[in-house]
C-alpha cells in the first residue's frame, strides 16, 4: 500500500469527555472528522507507542463500528504501525481491550502498546444515535488527562492526517492474519476470537468450579441481561459454557447494531425485561423470581446487580464485594492492597475500609483516576455510584466481573446449603452488611439535555454560594429546619498521589456535619447539550432505621413535590413496583438541594429526565 496525505483542518468540539469523544453518528460521519480525531491521538503518543507498535481496535459493535474499523486499520498502517488486533466482527467489551492489551502476546509474540474502543457506552445506538471512540494506553486504562488534553489540543491545529487509502478493506468477520506490504514493512490485521483471552482471565481470578456448584444447583436460578450490547459475546461463554447456567438464563444477549433500538443503560428504568424478572414490575407479578439477576450496558463495562425482589445499589455492591473479597475470591485471598470510590458515589465503601483497616482513596468521575493507584499497587477493589465496580486485574470497570464477584459470595455464603438448608440470598447479604456497617441511603437526579449555558449558570451560582458557609446555612434554614448544618462546601479537587497531578473543578460538593452529602456535576459523556447530575446522600447507623425506603430516609432532605413533578413521574414509571417506591421518593423532592441551586430557575426544568 501507499501513504496519502490528505490535507484538513480543526473541527470544533474534539475534546474528549469523562470516557473519549462521544457525538451524533452524523457527527462523526462528517468528512475528516473521525480521521482528525484518531490522528491527533496518534500525534500526542510518544512516536514508539505508533511506529512498529500494536494496537487494539475494536468495541461494543454499534452503528457505524465497521465503517470506523476500517478507517482506523488503514490509518494505522499510514502511520506506521505493525498490527492491529480485531475482535471478531469488531467485538470487544471495554474490559476485554483492557484485557487484551495487558494479556494476549500474539504468534510474533507482540504485545499491543494500546488502542481505540469504539463505543458511546450506555447511550444507544444506530443512525440517529451516537458513537465514540477513546484510546487507552499501554496498562490497558484510559488516557489519563495529560493524554487527552493533547489531543484535544492536537485537534485544534490539526492540518494533515495519513491514510492508505488503497489497502483493501479487511474481512473483519472470520478469524486469522491478513498481511500487506508497505513503504515500511509488513502491516498485519489479526482478527481474533473476542473472548478467549477474557474468559482465561476470569477463570484466573474466580473459583469457577465453586461458583458452578451454585449456579447448577435446583435451588439457585439466574438472569443475565446483556441489552443487546457486547456483554452478549461473553455472556453465553461464561454463564451457560462454563458454569452451567440455563440458556434461558440469558436475554437480550445478542449484540446489535442498535442495541434493539433500546437505551442499553443498565438501571431499573432501562432494564425494563430483566427488573420484570426479578419481580420488581408491580404490573407483571412473578410467582418466583431467580434467586439473582444482572444487566450490562452497551460496552458491558457496567453492571446492575439485583437479588429476587431487590435492587442493590451500586455503592454498596462496591462496599460488599471489597467486605468479602478475601473469603470468596482467591484472587484476593492475600488481602486488598486498597480500595478506592469516586467522589459522587457513597461512603458505604470508606466504613469497611476503617472497619478492615484498608487504603482508602475518593477521585473523581471517571475510571482513569484509579489506574495510576493501581499501577502504584495501592488499590485492589473500586466503583462509582454510576453502575460500575472493578478491581485491578484490568484498568477498566468490568461488568462481568462484577457478576462473577456477587455469585463467588453467594457461592462462598451458601457452601454448605445447597442441599437442605435456606439459601443466604442477595437480600440478606445487604441487609447483614447494613446491620455491620450502617446504610448509606442514596439516589441519583439526572436532568438531561438542558441548556449548557443555564447548566453553566446554575453551577457557577453554587459555587459562589460556598464563599460563606454562614450564607448558605441562612438560606438552607429558610427552606428546611430539621436539615443538620453544612459544615464544608467547596469544589472538589484531586491531587493524584501517584504522579502529583491535579484536577480541579471535579463537582461541587456541600456535606452536612450528619453526614450526610450533596453533590453537583456536569456530565462528561452526553453528546448534546448538558446533563446535570445532582447526588444525595445520608448515613444510617441506627439498626433499627436501616430498613426504610430511601424516600423516607432522605425526608429531611426532601419535601413535597409539585403536581406537575407527579403527574410526569406516574405517567413515565406507572406500573412498576419500584417505581412506585420511587413514587412515594418523588412525592418528597430534594428540595434543600433544588432550591439552593435554583434547579427550576435556572433549567426550566420541575423534574428530572432519570432517578437511579
Ligand atoms: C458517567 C458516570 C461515570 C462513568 C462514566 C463512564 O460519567 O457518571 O461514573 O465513569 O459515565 O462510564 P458522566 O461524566 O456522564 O457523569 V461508561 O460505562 O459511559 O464508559
Ligand atoms: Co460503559
Amino acid at each position: 500500500f501507499k501513504v496519502s496525505r490528505v490535507e484538513t483542518s480543526p473541527i470544533d468540539g474534539q475534546k474528549p469527555g469523562t470516557s473519549g469523544l462521544r457525538k451524533k453518528v452524523k457527527v462523526f460521519k462528517q468528512p475528516h472528522y473521525l480521521h482528525n480525531f484518531v490522528q491527533a491521538t496518534f500525534n500526542a503518543l510518544s512516536a514508539d507507542k505508533v511506529r512498529g507498535a500494536t494496537l487494539v481496535v475494536s468495541g461494543d459493535g454499534r452503528y457505524y463500528s465497521k465503517d470506523a474499523i476500517q478507517i482506523i486499520i488503514k490509518m494505522a498502517a499510514a502511520n506506521g504501525v505493525r498490527g492491529v488486533w480485531i475482535g471478531q466482527n469488531g467485538l470487544l467489551s471495554t474490559p476485554a481491550v483492557s484485557a487484551v492489551i495487558r494479556e494476549r502476546v500474539d504468534a510474533n509474540g507482540s504485545k499491543a502498546s494500546g488502542g481505540f474502543i469504539l463505543t458511546a457506552s450506555h447511550n444507544p445506538g444506530g443512525p440517529n444515535e451516537d458513537f465514540g471512540i477513546k484510546y487507552n494506553m499501554e496498562n490497558g486504562g484510559p488516557a489519563p488527562e495529560g493524554i487527552t488534553d493533547k489531543i484535544y489540543e492536537n485537534t485544534k491545529t490539526i492540518t494533515e492526517y495519513f491514510i492508505a487509502e488503497d489497502l483493501p478493506d479487511v474481512d473483519i468477520s472470520s478469524i486469522g492474519v491478513t498481511s500487506f506490504g508497505g513503504p515500511e514493512g509488513q502491516f498485519d490485521v489479526d482478527v481474533f476470537d473476542s473472548a478467549s483471552d477474557y474468559v482465561k482471565l476470569m477463570k484466573s481470578i474466580f473459583d469457577f468450579q465453586s461458583i458452578q456448584k451454585l449456579v447448577t444447583s435446583p435451588k439457585f436460578t439466574l438472569c443475565y441481561d446483556a441489552l443487546h450490547g457486547v456483554g452478549g459475546a461473553y455472556a453465553n461463554r461464561i454463564f451457560v459454557e462454563e458454569l452451567g447456567a440455563q440458556e434461558s438464563s440469558l436475554i437480550n444477549c445478542t449484540p446489535k447494531e442498535d442495541f434493539g433500538g433500546g437505551h442499553p443503560d443498565p438501571n431499573l428504568t432501562y432494564a425494563k425485561e430483566l427488573v420484570a424478572r426479578m419481580g420488581l414490575d408491580k404490573s407483571k407479578p412473578q410467582s418466583d423470581p431467580p434467586e439473582f439477576g444482572a444487566a450490562a450496558d452497551g460496552d458491558a463495562d457496567r453492571n446492575m446487580i439485583l437479588g429476587k425482589r431487590f435492587f442493590v445499589t451500586p455503592s454498596d455492591s462496591v462496599a460488599i464485594i471489597a467486605a468479602n473479597a478475601v473469603e470468596a475470591i482467591p484472587y484476593f485471598s492475600s488481602g486488598l492492597k486498597g480500595v478506592a470510590r469516586s467522589m459522587p458515589t457513597s461512603a458505604a465503601l470508606d466504613v469497611v475500609a476503617k472497619h478492615l483497616n484498608l487504603k482508602f482513596f475518593e477521585v473523581p468521575t471517571g475510571w482513569k483516576f484509579f489506574g495510576n493507584l493501581m499501577d502504584a499497587g495501592m488499590c485492589s477493589v473500586c466503583g462509582e455510584e454510576s453502575f460500575g465496580t472493578g478491581s485491578d486485574h484490568i484498568r477498566e470497570k468490568d461488568g462481568i466481573w462484577a457478576v462473577l464477584a456477587w455469585l463467588s459470595i453467594l457461592a462462598f455464603k451458601n457452601k454448605d446449603n445447597l442441599d437442605g438448608k435456606d439459601l443466604v440470598t442477595v437480600e440478606d447479604i445487604v441487609r447483614q452488611h447494613w446491620a455491620t456497617f450502617g446504610r448509606h441511603y442514596y439516589t441519583r437526579y439526572d436532568y438531561e439535555n438542558v441548556d449548557a449555558g443555564a447548566a453553566k449558570e446554575l453551577m457557577a451560582n453554587l459555587v459562589k454560594l460556598q464563599s460563606s458557609l454562614p450564607d448558605v446555612n441562612k438560606i438552607i434554614e429558610g427552606i428546611r429546619s430539621d436539615v443538620s448544618e453544612v459544615v464544608q462546601a467547596d469544589e472538589f479537587e484531586y491531587k493524584d498521589p501517584v504522579d502529583g497531578s491535579i484536577s480541579k473543578h471535579q463537582g461541587i460538593r456541600y456535606l452536612f456535619k450528619d453526614g450526610s452529602r450533596l453533590v453537583f456535576r456536569l456530565s462528561g459523556t452526553g453528546s448534546e447539550g448538558a446533563t446535570i447530575r445532582l447526588y444525595i446522600e445520608q448515613y444510617e447507623k441506627d439498626s433499627s432505621k436501616i430498613g426504610r425506603e430511601s424516600s423516607e430516609a432522605l425526608a429531611p432532605l426532601v419535601r413535597t413535590f409539585t403536581m406537575t413533578s407527579i403527574s410526569f413521574y406516574f405517567s413515565k414509571f406507572r406500573g412498576t413496583l419500584f417505581m412506585i417506591t420511587f413514587f412515594f421518593s418523588v412525592l418528597t423532592q430534594v428540595e434543600v438541594a433544588l432550591k439552593l441551586s435554583k434547579m427550576q430557575e435556572f433549567t426550566g426544568r420541575s423534574a428530572p429526565t432519570v432517578i437511579t
